[in-house]
């Protein structure tokens, strides 16, 4: 038992947002930090540190144009040389002022070819590095009643996804990511989970949908998203963070650690935590006010804590109770292993990788962080706010 919850701990990858390093804030302030990254390059290095540390996170996710650079070869061999790997590509279709309306969904068609033009190049920058995922998060809905045709919308969507679509490789896959609300107040044009599978279902088996943890109303029990999606063979990736409020962008587990424990027991049942399920494991997080490597270090070993956790439920013992109908043996089974400490477990499974069984402090002790605020003067934006 103890050493299938190792193998399958050292097993676990999770990837790294590109975006998180960079300075980012609210539409109120951005406080920057210094030694932030100036350049995809920097983003890469970053992110590199969080893999040295915790041995689980060995792909950078990508987000197009914000890490735009002429070489993605070059990028891709350069993450190499750091011990790390290029991950999801990301779509970004909402910065533009063009896209006021909408970007895929938008009413005037030359701002829909534009729009769909970049997903398509986003495949192709995929296709170039060797990534199997292009994720599409739209920003697009509507703010006023009547302001727009919800159904209109709805197949002006189904068109450049299909396009994408039919542009993928045989071994690629479109994650489609929804959003309850924000930007858009009135409308969003994927809000949910349901609309994000109605659309990757006609898609195709290379479409899948992306759940984002801070993307849905108060009270909406994820795990169950997590569940129905598992046994239709439709969950792709996670996008992992917390949320007190909204889409707050918070570390993973930092909010409601139970409910983390709760996804990934859903995703231990399914036997879906090994990397050939096909279930990708990122984080989109951004640090405002706190150091963004140990942050995502913390992030990483929050997960693995969730992960260990749900590795330790006795399914033996659950699906007894379950089948006689212990309502509280059942609880009790569950809660035992959400109560277990695995810190130790986790030192240990460290310790067998290589690693130092303390990340957080080996990164501080490494002197990196004052290394880069010598280096680097003028961080970037990540993105949001920007
Ligand atoms: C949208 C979102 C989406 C974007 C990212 C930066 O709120 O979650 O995944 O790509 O934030
Ligand atoms: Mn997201
Ligand atoms: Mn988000």
């Amino acid at each position: 038992m103890t050493d299938a919850v190792r193998a399958a701990l050292r097993g676990q990858r999770i990837e790294l947002p590109s975006w998180a390093f960079g300075n980012s804030g609210t539409r109120f302030k951005v406080f920057a930090q210094q030694g932030v990254p100036r350049t995809p390059y920097e983003k890469i290095e970053d992110a590199a540190q969080v893999h040295r540390y915790t041995g689980v996170a060995p792909t950078v996710a990508l987000h197009i144009p914000w890490d735009k650079v002429e070489d993605y070869t070059h990028l891709a061999g350069f993450a190499k040389e750091h011990g790390v790997g290029l991950g999801t590509i990301n779509a970004n279709v909402f910065q533009d002022n063009d896209y006021m309306l909408g970007s895929v969904t938008n009413p005037d068609p030359a701002v829909r070819r534009k729009a769909t033009d970049h997903l398509l190049e986003c495949v192709e920058i995929a296709a170039a590095v060797g990534v199997r995922d292009v994720k599409l998060w739209f920003s697009d809905g509507t703010n006023y009643p009547g302001q727009d045709s919800i159904r209109a919308r709805q197949d002006r969507l189904a068109e450049a996804l299909q396009e994408t679509y039919d542009a993928l490789g045989e071994d690629q896959r479109l994650l489609l990511e929804y959003k309850l609300f924000e930007p858009a107040f009135y409308t969003t044009d994927v809000p949910d989970w349901g609309t994000a599978y109605a659309h990757c279902l006609r898609l195709g088996d290379k479409a899948q949908v992306v759940i984002d943890t801070g993307h849905h109303a108060p009270g909406t029990n994820i795990e169950f998203i997590v569940a129905f999606l598992l046994r239709e063979a439709k969950l792709g990736a996670f996008d992992f963070n917390s949320r007190f409020y909204a889409d707050d962008d918070l570390m993973v587990g930092s909010a409601d650690p139970f409910q983390l424990f709760r996804i990934m027991h859903e995703i231990v049942l399914a036997d879906a935590l090994r990397q050939e399920a096909g279930i990708a494991f990122m984080l989109d997080q951004c640090h405002n006010i706190e150091p963004k490597i140990p942050a995502q270090i913390r992030s990483v070993m929050n997960v693995q804590e969730a992960t260990a956790k749900a590795l330790l439920v006795d399914h033996d013992a659950l699906a007894k109770a379950q089948d006689e109908g212990d309502v509280l043996g059942a609880n009790a089974v569950f809660m035992d292993a959400y109560n277990t400490d695995v810190r130790p477990l986790l030192a240990e499974v460290r310790q067998e990788m290589g690693l130092d069984p303390d990340p957080v402090t080996a990164y501080r002790d490494s002197g990196y962080a004052d290394k880069i605020v010598a280096e680097r003067v003028g961080g970037q934006q990540a993105g949001w706010g920007a």
